[in-house]
């Protein structure tokens, strides 16, 4: 059996090991143009050039939970592509956007400034029941955000394409309940997959509906949100602030008006790390069960996007 790995800004040294340790007779190699016939691929971003030389692969796993970077490419019809599926990440999720909401609630930018000045004063208690959570995207990683959350007492509300039980959080789903999901929402967290229905969802009007003074979490995909609307409603104040760790072209553009706003935050795409031992584990044992001729979860359906 034959293991490729074309990830062209991942190191691939903890991954080649991982996979020759774990599958000692197959040959594992970096895919470069000319390589020979792969049997399995991990891949992330993979050029269609890859694609068209490796016709015969039999399965495609992708390193990470988002497959957006696939959806632009022609692939063989049929071919079966798989996800990570929490592997590690969504922990780290839910500790970001914890940590992020817990911020804004308790006001600690207010206090750190305070404190850099030599005040020493408290501000006015928050009310939990005035700052209700807004998960959009409820799959492995927004379930355990949204479950999370809910053990630090706030209302939180979640919303997906279709109807997600989830304990303690009150559901929305579709189209038709995205208005009044984002009109109870103080905190927006957005965890959706970036598909052409999700692109651009939040703008001035999903933005106009929060409530007022907001605060928006992307942990998504940059192209979720129209960058010039943000802005604009944080400038008009119904939006207090932002944290952003994905963005439409990363690395974030030199002088893009993110870098230097005084209420957004940035952190360079790092709220939930692929972790190489994990996911590899995670994909040698999909891969064994493949060739035992069984099905395996996490396969995307490449028309819906995830
Ligand atoms: C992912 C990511 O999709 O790292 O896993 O963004």
């Amino acid at each position: 059996m034959r293991v490729t790995f074309c990830c062209d800004d991942t190191r691939p040294d903890a991954w080649l090991q991982g996979l020759r340790t774990a599958l000692p007779d197959a040959e594992v190699d970096i895919w470069a143009p000319g390589s020979p016939q792969a049997d399995y691929a991990l891949v992330w971003a993979p050029p269609q050039r890859f694609i068209d030389e490796q016709p015969g692969l039999k399965a495609m796993f992708n390193i990470g939970a988002g497959v957006d970077a696939l959806l632009p490419l022609c692939l063989p019809p049929g071919l079966p592509v798989y996800r990570l599926e929490d592997a590690g990440m969504a922990v780290q999720m839910a500790e970001y956007v914890c940590q992020a909401v817990i911020r804004f609630f308790r006001g600690l930018d207010g206090y750190e400034a305070d404190m850099a000045q030599g005040l020493w004063q408290h501000r006015p208690n928050p009310r939990r029941a005035d700052c209700p959570v807004g998960v959009m995207g409820l799959g492995r990683m927004g379930e355990r955000v949204a479950r999370t959350l809910t053990v630090f007492d706030f209302p939180v509300n979640g919303w997906s394409r279709t109807p997600h039980a989830i304990d303690g959080v009150r559901g929305f789903s579709g189209t038709r309940e995205l208005d009044a999901f984002l009109a109870g929402t103080r905190v927006l967290v957005n965890l959706l997959p970036l598909t052409p229905d999700t692109e651009n969802i939040i703008d001035a009007r999903s933005l106009g509906l929060l409530r007022s003074g907001a605060y928006v979490i992307n942990v998504g995909r940059g192209g979720h949100v129209v960058d010039e609307d943000l802005v604009a409603a944080i400038d008009g104040g119904h939006v207090s602030g932002a944290l952003l760790d994905v963005f439409r072209t990363e690395p974030l553009p030199e002088g893009h008006p993110f870098w230097a706003h005084p209420r957004i935050t940035l952190t360079p795409h790092t709220s939930a790390r692929t972790l190489a031992r994990d996911s590899v584990e995670q994909i040698v044992g999909k891969l064994a069960a493949l060739v035992r001729g069984e099905t395996v979860t996490g396969r995307v359906d490449l028309r819906r996007g995830y």
